[in-house]
């Protein structure tokens, strides 16, 4: 049957004005309705209060926080000129001194976009332990700061692969990766497949790496919203913690204590997959150091000499400080809030912390904001699937830390195909959700028994962080 239509209904002469009410009642009641929920909505979309960037394309982990002070612009657009700096073997070049062997010549050439890189030879660090020295009488013999990190050095390795090198250097190794795939199902009997890294590291006179030597395999992570997570009280993680599982709920997060090079002391750990550096200053100098062969003078060659001064450094660290989280998106539509809901019901809250409040900063923008970082910082130990049985400071070869999920929904959006865990594996969320055991077993569990809609919904509150 067909309605008649409004002109059969109306008198020619009634219908331009009856047409016109509608609309704008129906205007001011849109009107009214975005704007409530836009405001009862603000807060928790900013997920880094004052700090929040609402952009949310390719370049959403560009923004500067939008409440920067004048200063802290000042120091963003010098940092952003030292993120992106190529560096050069050519002595008197003012970008010299690359090398002589590396993983990469700029921040920006791993941190894509700000974003993660790929699992590729030069943008995947490989780090090395041997483990032959890890058992106590060896490791007396060790230097302090080598002992506190529990990570013996290998011979002619160190502890980091560097896999290139400037023209008459050779590669410490040639890296070489391979996929292994195994197939799986979810409890509905759905099929799915997942992939694991493994490594073929060769030595330049040829020979495999030993199998003593413990290979810790890393992508590098995302660098915005960084500022915020050194700006929350240490006091407010180690709250968080739960070493012996006095509350049974099979979580037991706990801090890692590394050790702080300006201070000389241990600290509580933040950054890094396992939460292995103490703060974006030093962080960013082990990059320089370990990632493109440029002494600093946090990390200065035997002779004391340096090859970026401290102003590029400080630079460098104040970049990823001043970079906003992106804001979350769609949190009035009921899927996104149903996987919310499971998110929370499958304790993926119970490590991805929701809420922190921050304290005191460098930069005073940072400072007293409610940030949504889901992460609580702290190791845990994830099971045997992902372990890379390598210790790094108090981290045990099982235990990560809680990498943050903001901006996480843009990953795939800033760098199509990038992967998620430390070591890119997961090449969708379901993946990096089915590779959790070990304290994360039971959410995994309750992952893998929701009906497909569920777990559907789950993947696309992830898509909106
Ligand atoms: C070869 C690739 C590579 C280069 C070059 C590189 N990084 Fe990284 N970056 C990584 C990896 C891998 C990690 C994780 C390290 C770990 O787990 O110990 C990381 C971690 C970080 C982190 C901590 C992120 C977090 O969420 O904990 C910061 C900050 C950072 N890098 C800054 C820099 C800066 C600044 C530079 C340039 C001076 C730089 N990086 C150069 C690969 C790289
Ligand atoms: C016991 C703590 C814990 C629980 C519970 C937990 N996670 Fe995680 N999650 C982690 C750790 C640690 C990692 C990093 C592991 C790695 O890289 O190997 C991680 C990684 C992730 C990643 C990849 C992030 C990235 O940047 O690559 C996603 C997505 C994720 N978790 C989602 C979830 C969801 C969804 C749940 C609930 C079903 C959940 N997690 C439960 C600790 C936990
Ligand atoms: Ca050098
Ligand atoms: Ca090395
Ligand atoms: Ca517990």
């Amino acid at each position: 049957m067909r309605f008649p239509s409004l002109s059969i209904l109306l008198p020619k002469r009634w219908r331009f004005s009856v047409l016109s009410i509608l609309t704008t009642v129906l205007t001011i009641t849109v009107g009214i309705f975005l704007s409530v929920s836009v405001s009862a909505r603000l807060s928790p979309m900013a997920s880094a209060g004052d700090a929040t960037t609402f952009n949310r394309t390719s370049s959403a982990y560009e923004d500067a926080p939008p409440n920067l002070t004048a200063q802290g612009i000042e120091d963003h657009d010098l940092g952003d000129e030292a993120f992106e700096e190529a560096f050069v073997l050519t002595p008197g070049h003012e970008n010299a001194g690359l090398g002589p062997v590396f993983n990469n010549a700029s921040c920006v050439g791993c941190h894509i976009r700000n974003g993660r890189g790929m699992p590729e030879p030069g943008q995947l660090l490989l780090r090395v332990t041997d483990t032959t020295a890890l058992d106590d009488l060896q490791k007396s013999a060790m230097d302090k700061v080598e002992r506190l990190k529990n990570a013996p050095p290998v011979r002619g390795l160190g502890n980091q692969v560097q896999d290139f090198s400037v023209v008459g250097t050779t590669p410490e190794a040639n890296v070489e990766i391979l996929w292994k795939e195994e197939a799986g199902s979810y409890g509905d009997g759905m099929p799915y497949r997942l992939r694991s890294p493994q490594f073929n590291v060769t030595l330049p006179d040829g020979d495999p790496l030993p199998d003593t030597v413990a290979v810790s395999p890393r992508i590098p992570p995302h660098v915005y919203g960084l500022g915020l997570l050194e700006a929350i009280p240490e006091a407010d993680i180690l709250a968080l913690a739960d070493p012996d599982d006095q509350d049974g709920d099979g979580i037991s997060g706990r801090p890692n204590r590394v050790w702080d090079v300006v201070k000389q002391e241990l600290t509580l750990g933040r950054f890094g997959w396992k939460a292995n550096a103490p703060n974006l200053l030093q962080q960013s100098a082990e990059a320089y150091v370990n990632d493109m062969g440029i002494t600093n003078s946090l990390f200065p060659a035997e002779d004391g000499s340096t090859e970026i001064d401290d102003a590029t450094l400080v630079a460098a660290a104040a970049y990823s400080q001043t970079l906003a989280a992106p804001a979350r998106t769609l949190m009035d539509d009921p899927q996104v809030m149903r996987g919310e809901k499971l998110f929370s019901d499958a304790s993926c809250v119970a490590c991805h912390v929701s809420t922190f409040k921050t304290g005191k900063h460098k930069y005073p923008s940072l400072e007293n904001q409610d940030i949504h970082p889901f992460t609580d910082m702290l190791l845990h130990d994830m099971g045997e699937g992902l372990a890379d049985n390598r210790p790094d400071f108090e981290a045990n070869g099982q235990e990560w830390r809680t990498p943050s999920l903001w901006g996480v929904g843009l990953a795939q959006t800033v760098l199509p195909y990038s992967g998620y865990l430390h070591d890119g594996r997961a090449r969708t969320f379901e993946e990096a959700i089915l590779w959790h055991g070990g304290e994360a077993e039971n959410s995994k569990l309750a992952f893998d028994r929701m009906p497909k809609a569920d777990r559907d919904a789950l993947v696309r509150f992830l898509q909106s962080l």
